[in-house]
């Protein structure tokens, strides 16, 4: 029996040289023209602007996609940028994270620009990413056609059946199976998106609505890591190919307290 070929499609569009889009997934060979007219109707529909350069990339993987199971989601009701950091805070120092590491992590989310890449920070506010404008950009995910039905139906309960939650979800999934990776924080660049999340392997995927005033048009992501070698976590979140096939529970608005008591399993 012939072993499933899967690729890689990876978009990226920007106007006047400012990035404005992105999308990736991992799909079977019978739906890259199909998701290859998606992702270039999204960059030039995207309200962001129309796209005048689009990137796309779509690359056979040679590995077979490791599968795993998606981080819960919850939602905080953050009320403004203040509480979304208080909360971020809590949660973030909770599993070790300091204080320092994390008011640098908003420090440099909030320095004007938004780069290609993650941050990488070690629990003390170190920065440990070889290029510190590019960051590390995190590719190689995608979800089953089943579970992204399944997660299509959590998420449309809630009202959040979009890409925006659906890629930033995936996109966690896969940094937080790495163990080295204790937490993340991750602000939009879009200005017309004020909601941001928090994540960690043992509270998932925790959406703090409001966490940047609307018309802010840079934003980010930082992940907090603690030992073992950078090179090898930046060549997984690189390189090494993952597909959810499990989807843990979508769940609606809780309090920060039950947050924090009732950490996920997974
Ligand atoms: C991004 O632009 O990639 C950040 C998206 C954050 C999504 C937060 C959410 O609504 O769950």
């Amino acid at each position: 029996m012939s072993r499933k070929t899967w690729f890689s499609i990876r978009m990226r569009s920007a106007v006047s040289g400012v990035h404005i889009s992105g999308a990736e997934g991992i799909y079977d060979k019978n739906v890259i023209s199909n998701i290859v007219k998606e992702y270039t109707q999204r960059a030039l529909i995207h309200d962001r602007g129309t796209a005048d350069e689009i990137r796309l990339t779509i690359e056979e993987l040679k590995e077979k996609p490791k599968h795993i199971s998606s981080l819960p989601l919850y939602t905080l009701n953050t009320r403004n940028p203040e509480t979304a950091k208080k909360a971020a805070l809590e949660i973030l120092t909770s599993v070790g994270i300091t204080e320092r590491a994390i008011e640098e992590a908003f420090k440099a989310l909030d320095i004007g620009f938004t780069m290609r890449g993650a941050m990488l920070m070690n629990i003390e506010g170190v920065r440990l990413e070889p290029d510190l404008l590019r960051g590390i950009r995190v590719t190689r995910m995608g979800i089953t056609d089943e579970a992204a039905k399944d997660l299509a139906s959590k998420l449309g309960r809630l009202g959040l059946n979009n890409n925006t939650v659906k890629e930033a979800l995936i996109l966690a999934s896969k940094v937080h199976k790495f163990r080295m990776v204790l937490g993340e924080i991750c602000i939009s660049d879009d200005p017309k998106y004020t909601t941001g999340y928090v994540a960690t392997r043992a509270h998932g995927y925790i959406r703090l609505p409001r966490i940047k005033k609307r018309g802010v048009p840079y934003g980010g992501r930082a992940f907090f890591i603690t030992g073992g070698e950078v090179k090898d976590l930046i060549k997984y979140l690189q390189r090494t190919p993952v597909l959810i096939r499990t989807v843990k529970p979508c769940i609606g608005t809780l309090k920060l307290k039950d947050i924090l008591e009732h950490k996920a399993s997974r």
